[in-house]
């Protein structure tokens, strides 16, 4: 079900404008299987509140809306109601709303009761739309019905998902911003210039006489560069925005009793660790949360790293290892009042070269050090005191520069792993056939192909190009009533 924008450009009048005309979105009933049942959820929290709401969507609701609310409802106009029960017994009474389809979340026609919020009787209302013949909503079914329905596109509906489990106002900010489209709207930008390129270099391939010339008068190298530069762009937003998602990974590392702990906690703000004098302490990851500027920072404190013959300390020392693989930035802890102890050269020369990496000096309260933070060549250093607190800020603030958080968050998209990697595959795609085409004799064929594989990547974002497993990943994920 390959999506093939070019195909309907190589026929009918080659060169005009019509044969540059944006794709239709491949029908997305053709990915999802049939939609046909109704399905219903509690789609508030379980638990007790002053309101809760049951949600139904199907393609026919005249029998539930007859049966639980024995009456016809106006499009779209709360109604205040009696919910009856099999035997025409009151249920509860609340507002009843109905969107006919089209014009509903899903796309079909929608009803909900706005009920007491209490788990019995919430139970009992949705007990009674399973017997009038829906069926018990999957996760996400509701929005996977909107996607297939062509009312969210998948990064839209992937926003929904984000916007629930928002953990801070950023990531709120960020997630609403994909919702909203502005994401896919930045995609589809970059699809459409991707289809314009590729409707030239087809009709170059189908006029074999007209040859690279033909081309080389449409600017292909300067749209190739124009569609680098903007997909660079989105990348960008797009990891600030993952940023926002994952947050990042912080490992503390450094020699036995150099205060790894005492800086967790005073990180955390609390005593998550055990600190003692006894060096060899810490033996297990320890881990924390706390957050600079809206992205999640995931504290790992560790073994001190040195030579060791008993036998647990050597598994946590290990785990230090492992931890150290999994992080995206490790601040070396060392005592202020030995700065040039050889096994810290040692340690920071066995990190992997990518890992970022802030010196810490700590306990300057000992050696009646200032607290201070310098960056020469690109080396951080920071002075200061876990046990007093001195210069714990100027650490905060040596982290935030490096995140790259700043108040241009407001920019970015909330974008998950998977976008990521298909944003990346389109750019390696646009990079091999800038290669191509910058040869004497480029390669059309080859050219043409990078460029198709590219849309493949990009579109598969909005999920125009989509298997039904990834569907099935993407919208288990979700709650049960969204
Ligand atoms: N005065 C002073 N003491 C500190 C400071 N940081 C840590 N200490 C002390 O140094 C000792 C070791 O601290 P920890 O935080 O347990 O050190 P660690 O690096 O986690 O040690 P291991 O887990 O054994 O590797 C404890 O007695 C702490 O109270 C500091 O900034 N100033
Ligand atoms: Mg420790």
């Amino acid at each position: 079900m390959a999506h093939e924008p070019v195909a309907d450009a190589r026929s009918g009048s080659r060169r005009s404008q019509a044969a540059l005309s944006v794709p239709e979105s491949a029908p997305r009933e053709t990915v999802g299987g049939p939609v046909g049942d109704a399905i219903a959820a509690i789609a508030t929290a379980a638990g007790r509140a002053g309101i809760g709401v049951v949600r139904v969507s199907g393609p026919d609701l005249s029998r539930i809306v007859a049966g639980v609310l024995a009456r016809d409802l106006e499009p779209r106009r709360a109604t205040f109601a009696t919910f009856h029960g099999s035997r025409g017994e009151a249920l509860d009474q609340g507002l009843a709303l109905l969107f006919p389809a089209p014009a509903s979340y899903t796309g079909e026609t929608v009803l909900e009761l706005h009920a007491h919020g209490g788990p019995a009787v919430l139970a009992l209302l949705l007990g009674r739309c399973l017997d009038l013949g829906a069926r018990l909503a999957e996760p996400g079914e509701f929005t996977k019905r909107a996607f297939l329905n062509g009312k969210l596109d998948l990064a839209q509906a992937e926003g929904v998902a984000d916007l629930i489990e928002a953990a801070t106002a950023t990531a709120v900010r960020a997630a609403a911003r994909s919702l909203s489209g502005a994401f896919s709207h930045e995609l589809r930008a970059a699809g459409d210039e991707l289809t314009e390129l590729r409707a030239f270099t087809e009709a170059t391939l189908d006029f074999p006489e007209e040859d690279i010339e033909f081309l080389r008068a449409a600017d292909a190298a300067g749209k190739l560069a124009a569609l680098r530069g903007r997909l660079a762009a989105i990348v960008a937003r797009a990891r600030q925005g993952a940023l926002l998602r994952e947050g990042l990974s912080v490992v503390l590392i450094g020699r036995p009793n150099v205060g790894k702990s005492s800086l967790l906690n005073q990180l955390v703000g609390d005593e998550l660790a055990i600190v003692t004098p006894v060096p060899g302490t810490t033996r297990d990851a320890i881990r924390g949360t706390i957050e600079i500027d809206g992205i999640p920072l995931h504290l790992v404190d560790t073994a001190g790293l040195r030579p060791t013959t008993d036998a647990v300390e050597k598994i946590g020392i290990e785990r230090t290892r492992a931890a150290i693989e999994r992080a995206d930035l490790a601040l070396i802890v060392t005592d202020a009042r030995e700065p040039a102890h050889p096994d810290d050269g040692t340690i920071a020369s066995e990190l992997p070269p990518r890992l970022v990496r802030i010196l810490v000096r700590n306990k300057i309260d000992l050696g009646g050090l200032e607290a201070g933070s310098t960056a020469t060549d690109g080396a951080i250093t920071v002075a200061l005191s876990a046990k007093t607190g001195a210069g714990i800020e100027l650490l905060r603030h040596a982290i935030r520069g490096l995140v790259g958080a700043n108040e241009d968050m407001e920019g970015t998209f909330l974008a998950r792993e998977r976008h990521l990697r298909a944003l990346d595959e389109a750019r390696a795609r646009l990079d091999t056939a800038a290669v191509h085409l910058g040869q004497r004799a480029p390669p059309l064929e080859l050219f043409a192909e990078e460029l198709r594989l590219a849309q493949g990547a990009l579109s598969a974002i909005t999920g125009e190009f989509t298997a039904d497993d990834l569907l099935g990943e993407i919208f288990g994920r979700f709650c049960i009533g969204k």
